[in-house]
């Protein structure tokens, strides 16, 4: 089994619902056992233009799929939810992103991992301790109690709400 981290973002029709719809569809994906799951935070959109809150969270997915699969499923998932991939850095209803892959380094065209922003964005980094601890370390070497130290808070707020299981 390969542990992965895959971050939760929605910031439209229900948020808190597409999270808790999309936690559920996670745990019934073959091969795979779901670990944790992080509480909801509530951010600011990142992006152009005005757009609403993001409901955010981080789960952690035990799996024998490879990333290639474990992409394809995600994406499946998005769709099912609504997913229209109209706008860059738009609204959406369901984002799915595969934060890390064990420690795998992998640059393809169709999938960066570690995601790209991780190491900055605070709505990804907070909820990713939830899952992981302080001592995760990233494949780089990088520990994540360390870039939680050079990344505020900010306005980014804990909702403490469960998303199940
Ligand atoms: N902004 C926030 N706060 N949360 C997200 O999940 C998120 N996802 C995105 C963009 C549009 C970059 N902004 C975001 O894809």
């Amino acid at each position: 089994m390969i542990t992965t981290y895959i971050g939760l973002g929605s910031n439209l029709l229900h948020p808190l619902e597409q999270l808790r719809n999309a936690v559920r569809a996670i745990a019934a994906l073959p091969q795979s056992r779901l670990a944790a799951v992080s509480t909801a935070y509530r951010s600011r959109a990142v992006g152009p233009g005005e757009q609403p809150d993001y409901l955010n969270a981080v789960l952690r997915l035990e799996t024998t799929l490879e990333p290639g699969q474990l992409l394809a499923a995600l994406q499946d998932i998005e769709r099912a939810q609504g997913r229209e991939r109209s706008v860059r850095w738009g609204p959406r209803t369901l984002d799915l992103d595969i934060l890390l892959y064990g420690d795998a380094l992998i640059d393809s065209p169709a999938l960066t991992i570690p995601h790209p922003a991780l190491h900055t964005r605070n709505f990804v980094l907070y909820p990713l301790e939830e899952v992981s601890g302080p001592d995760l370390r990233l494949p780089a070497g990088d520990r994540l109690g360390n870039l939680l130290d050079q990344c505020p808070r900010g306005e980014l707020a804990a909702t403490g709400l469960h998303l199940g299981q």
